[in-house]
């Protein structure tokens, strides 16, 4: 399908991206390095900084013309790495991947960055665009005073379905243990989120740490597993629902929308009981070659123009108050894409639990290869 915004087919696109982002997590793989090859950097020693910027960032979560205009308004060259999870993302920057200059976390994963010291402090001085970002998106609790954050875009987490192959789902968590769809149905490889779909189908929150809720998520998990395709990423999800090589997805919000603007026989639910709601944020890493360019680039996605073209190609909502009265009256239009007050109170944003988050990867560990 043609997408209006970008003038090359958004299929072709994603080829282009998904190569790219094998390539480059391959390459960062065996270097620990981005692929960006930066030589010498030039923020931390005073001087003026070379003409480059590290981004990296989730697949398939910039418009076609986010970078370029930032490229041609800046003159500053990007090169762009992807990670599929926040854990992903947190292990590379651990292994000493240190170039490179903005990474987008979401929100318990902010808090852990700050706790972990991989992420410095942003100077909001540079970043006046500050002013678009909504008052409900500034202050949340992984980082109050968004001493290290700013928000980029935010979304929620549930099924994408053919309704026309299943009918309507009932509208809970169970339609993802539902055996009649064995082999028909895929999970993300996300550890809190697909924990926590387990523990929302319990009736637990993704918060829990409670060990027996645990061992009964992970129950749960281990039933569940032999009838699914596998755990992918979201962006791999929706092009295996939108073709019809499985039935049910779990994904993130922008994935589903993405693949009912494209199939009218597709349907997405944010499950009863609870369901995520989840915001990611532009974070500097500590060691960044480049920290004034970082501030240039958080400065420029929080433009009004900038913000509205980022959600109207990725589907997710934005956090940029001046950008919504831009945002396609289609994308409004779709259902779920504005969260009524009542969805929006069952909702449930993933938080830091310390030191059990290591009991939630031993159990994802067991579950997949179970
Ligand atoms: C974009 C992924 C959205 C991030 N492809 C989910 N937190």
């Amino acid at each position: 399908m043609q997408r209006r915004d970008t003038g090359i087919s958004r299929s072709r696109f994603l080829k282009m991206m998904g190569a790219a982002g094998v390539a480059g997590s391959t390459l960062s793989v065996l270097s620990c390095q981005p692929n960006t090859s930066a030589t010498g950097g030039g923020g931390s020693g005073g001087g003026p900084e070379e003409k480059e910027l590290a981004f990296y960032n989730w697949s398939d979560y910039v418009a076609k013309s986010t970078i370029p205009g930032f490229e041609e308004e800046t003159g500053i060259k990007v090169t762009q790495d992807f990670f599929a999870s926040n854990e992903d993302l947190l292990g590379k920057l651990q292994a000493g991947a240190t170039g490179y200059d903005v990474i987008v976390p979401s929100d318990y994963m902010v808090a852990i960055m700050i706790k972990s010291d991989v992420i410095q402090k942003i100077d909001k001085s540079k970043i006046p665009n500050t002013k678009n970002v909504g008052s409900n998106y500034m202050g949340l609790s992984y980082d109050p005073n968004n001493e290290y954050s700013l928000p980029y875009q935010w979304g929620t987490t549930g099924i994408l379905y053919n309704k026309k192959e299943v009918g309507e789902l009932d509208g809970t968590w169970d339609a993802m243990w539902d055996p009649q769809f064995e082999g028909e149905m895929a999970m993300l490889a996300d550890s809190r989120e697909t924990i926590g779909a387990a523990l929302y189908k319990l009736g637990y929150s993704v918060n829990s740490k409670d060990q027996d809720q645990l061992a009964e998520a992970e129950a749960e998990l281990k039933k569940q597993q032999p009838l699914l395709r596998g755990y992918f990423a979201s962006t791999e999800v929706r092009p295996l629902v939108l073709n019809g090589d499985i039935l049910l997805g779990h994904v993130y919000s922008g994935d589903a929308f993405l693949a009912l603007s494209e199939n009218e026989n597709l349907d997405y639910v944010i499950p009863q009981p609870q369901a995520t709601r989840w915001t990611d944020n532009m974070c500097i890493p500590n060691g960044a070659s480049h920290p004034d360019n970082a501030h240039k680039f958080i400065n420029y996605i929080l433009g009004a123009d900038v913000g509205a073209k980022l959600s109207n190609y990725t589907y997710y909502n934005t956090p940029n108050e001046a950008a919504l009265p831009k945002i396609a009256g289609a994308l409004k239009d779709l259902p779920g894409y504005i969260l009524s007050p009542d969805v929006f109170q069952r909702l449930e944003v993933i938080k830091d639990l310390g030191a059990t988050t290591r009991d939630y990867e031993r159990i994802f560990t067991e579950v997949k290869s179970a």
